[in-house]
């Protein structure tokens, strides 16, 4: 792959575009035309390519390589142990040091035209170079440079839900770049290129098969393909990324010919024992294991009448010599719901399964909560068991990949939704209990914690099938990294480094991301309720799809009313799983914000919203407005056309037209279907079938 001169979108934002600008272009060759790496691992060989490649195609002349000892402008990076010698005492303490951690790192200028990459480890190494090279391709000035940074996160983790057939689950963007035809691909150099995508933003963690792990898939921590693994996780640890495994809980019965899976059987325990050491001779740093147990057909301990502390604990005491551990997800629900039953309510069920659970799971567990107590919508609430649990690990687990967001085919930029997330105030421990600061571990004082995503990239040559879409991989990664970040910061580096330093086209590109997902919420399914796509595939409008189905997503429209009464009053009780205030707010229909109004009520189409509108109404127009937008992203991106090279504006605007017709499309089947239900005529008298 010649990344240079690929235009398909390839590069993402390592495209390290030559900075056409010579006054910036010579003050960075001014400290950058000279490099010296300490060190000899894979990590810091990984910081030396990546250093070089940057700056030979941003600075148009590849840098030297020098000695340390040599005197003069360089950039110089290494540890503070190797670099020892050269009397950095002075402007690096050994205070900053501890807070820095295995992962932090100084970006400093010093005044004899030097720029030092300093941290503890080799791997802050490589993540201060990356920073670096984020600082040139977004014009930073680096004569003045003194950042310090360190993570929020400890687990920085993407979930792949790759099939080894080739298929993804959920997969937007093409086929595995890991497997194909129940092997591994054997070309692994488009691993390599994720890795530095990942290493980029701050990723530490990928687990590399999907959740519902399949015949061939269990077979992953056997010998047949523990080599395979193995190569695999060579790479990514070149890049500081630990690999992780999903297993199936009934590997004891499948692949090891036992007649149980319980979990508290010794034969049980010995075998998934004998795994671990198996795969810690292939893979001394792997990672761990991902479960998803007892849910959507999947097996798990309730077979044995076993509880998921036991089911899990079973498999951290396997790993836990290796420094290994579990990460257990919490998407534990009734898929065989009748829909005539209105007294069992999906969104209770993570709470209820594991609430009573907190504090019997060992140390190296992690419960992966998904963000929403039901799967992802464009909006939801957020789960009352993230900032509930306070004896747990736990990890906050968030989808790249736009299952219900648009598919990869609108554009849908999800940070701004992630920070809403990550703000909302649990008050697990009174006011400021911010989902960030449970999910991070800091609140209740715990090593481990973070952030898992299911990765939304395949093998199409842009990645992530909608160019655009690539922000939200970025995005996720950064915020991993740092959660306080803000949307826009992150918008205008990604727009920066994918497409260059023009102001007027960084306005328009970071303007279409922005309003991107309140487009596409209003014209989807309004207020909260979720739910109205097409079964299966999840793609397109589909009001009842679910409706009368087993998944528990209900929203009950009916002639009179629409939305799910989850009130302690008179409903499920769901608004009692959250602390006070929130479950305050969200009991109240007048206190409710709107935009979760039918999640947690009933009422009637003529109710009024704090916006002042009926529900009816809200829902005309909002679906109106949000299908204009839609339409108006188009001429948005055409007026950038110029700015942008042909391929990438011409794949965009592909999508792009795809979404102003198929937004349409949704705005007519919602504004028609309760137009029918309700009988009450738009206040503008628009065109409603
Ligand atoms: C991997 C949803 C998706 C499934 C997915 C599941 C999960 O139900 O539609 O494809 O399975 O979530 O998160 O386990």
């Amino acid at each position: 792959m010649n990344l240079k001169n690929d235009r398909s979108g390839y590069e993402c934002w390592l495209r390290y575009s030559y900075i056409d600008d010579d006054i910036s272009r010579d003050a960075y060759l001014k400290r950058c035309s000279r490099i010296a790496l300490i060190g000899e691992s894979a990590l810091i060989e990984s910081a030396r390519a990546e250093l070089k490649l940057a700056l030979t195609s941003m600075l148009g002349a590849k840098p030297l390589e020098i000695g340390i000892s040599e005197d003069g402008p360089a950039i110089v990076a290494g540890t503070f142990d190797s670099l020892q010698g050269l009397g950095l005492g002075s402007f690096v303490e050994a205070a900053d040091i501890a807070e820095l951690g295995n992962e932090g790192y100084i970006v400093l200028a010093s005044e004899d035209g030097r720029v030092y990459l300093l941290a503890e480890t080799d791997k802050g190494v490589l993540y201060a170079v990356f920073h670096l090279i984020r600082m040139m391709q977004t014009g930073e000035d680096i004569e003045t440079a003194s950042v310090r940074e360190f993570p929020r996160n400890s687990l920085r983790m993407i979930n792949h839900w790759d099939n080894m057939d080739g298929s993804i689950e959920r997969g937007y963007a093409g086929r595995s770049i890991f497997y194909r035809d129940s092997r591994f691909i054997e070309d692994l150099s488009r691993v390599r290129d994720y890795a530095r995508l990942l290493a980029s933003g701050g990723i530490n963690a990928v687990s590399i098969n999907n959740v519902n792990v399949h015949v061939q898939e269990s077979k992953l921590i056997t010998e047949e393909f523990l080599p395979d693994v193995a190569k695999v996780a060579d790479i990514f640890r070149g890049y500081g990324i630990r690999l992780y495994l999903s297993v199936n809980f009934a590997s004891p019965i499948e692949i090891g010919g036992l007649e149980t899976a319980d979990p508290l059987v010794p034969e049980v325990r010995r075998w998934w024992s004998g795994a671990a050491k198996e795969i810690y001779r292939h893979i001394p740093d792997f990672g761990g294991f991902v479960v998803k147990a007892d849910s959507e057909f999947r097996p798990g301990p309730f077979t044995y009448g076993r509880n998921h502390a036991d089911g899990a604990n079973m498999l951290a005491e396997a790993l836990e010599p290796y420094g290994g551990e579990v990460i257990w997800r919490c998407f534990v629900y009734n898929c065989l719901q009748d829909w005539r039953d209105r007294s069992t309510d999906r969104a209770r069920a993570a709470y209820d399964h594991f609430m009573p659970l907190d504090g019997t799971f060992r140390d190296n567990v992690l419960l992966q909560i998904k963000n929403g107590p039901m799967d992802f919508q464009v909006r939801e609430p957020v789960s009352p068991l993230l900032g509930g649990l306070t004896r747990t690990n736990q990890l906050l687990e968030l989808q790249i990949t736009q299952e219900y967001t648009g598919q990869q085919r609108h554009l849908c930029y999800l940070v701004p939704q992630w920070k809403e997330i990550l703000e909302f105030d649990t008050y697990a421990q009174g006011e400021h209990s911010t989902v960030s600061e449970v999910a991070s571990g800091r609140l209740f004082g715990r090593k481990r914690g973070g952030l898992a995503a299911v990765g939304n990239i395949g093998d199409d040559m842009n990645w992530t099938g909608h160019i655009l879409a690539q922000a939200n991989w970025y995005g996720y990664a950064r915020l991993t990294w740092n959660p306080c970040l803000s949307s826009e910061q992150i918008s205008r580096e990604w727009i920066r480094m994918t497409f260059g330093q023009d102001m007027g086209t960084e306005g328009i590109i970071l303007k279409m991301l922005s309003d991107s997902h309140r487009i596409y919420e209003a014209y989807t399914a309004p207020l909260g309720v979720g739910w109205m796509v097409n079964p299966g595939h999840h793609y397109g409008p589909n009001v009842d799809g679910y409706e009368y189905s087993k998944w528990g997503t209900y929203h009950y429209a009916d002639r009179y009313g629409i939305g799910v009464d989850r009130t302690v009053r008179s409903g499920t009780g769901y608004a009692g799983q959250y602390h006070s205030p929130q479950s305050d707010l969200y009991e109240s229909p007048e206190r409710c914000p709107d935009e979760l109004l039918l999640f947690f009520h009933h009422v009637s189409y003529t109710h009024v919203l704090k916006s002042g509108k009926t529900v009816i109404q809200h829902i005309y127009d909002s679906h109106f407005n949000g299908a204009d937008q839609a339409v108006d992203l188009v001429a948005q991106w055409d007026s950038i056309k110029e700015k942008i090279d042909e391929g990438i504006y011409l794949q965009v605007r592909e999508r792009l037209l795809h979404q102003a017709e198929h937004a349409g499309e949704w705005r007519d089947i919602v504004n028609t279907y309760f137009y029918r239900k309700s009988g009450i005529a738009d206040d503008y008298d628009r065109l409603i079938y």
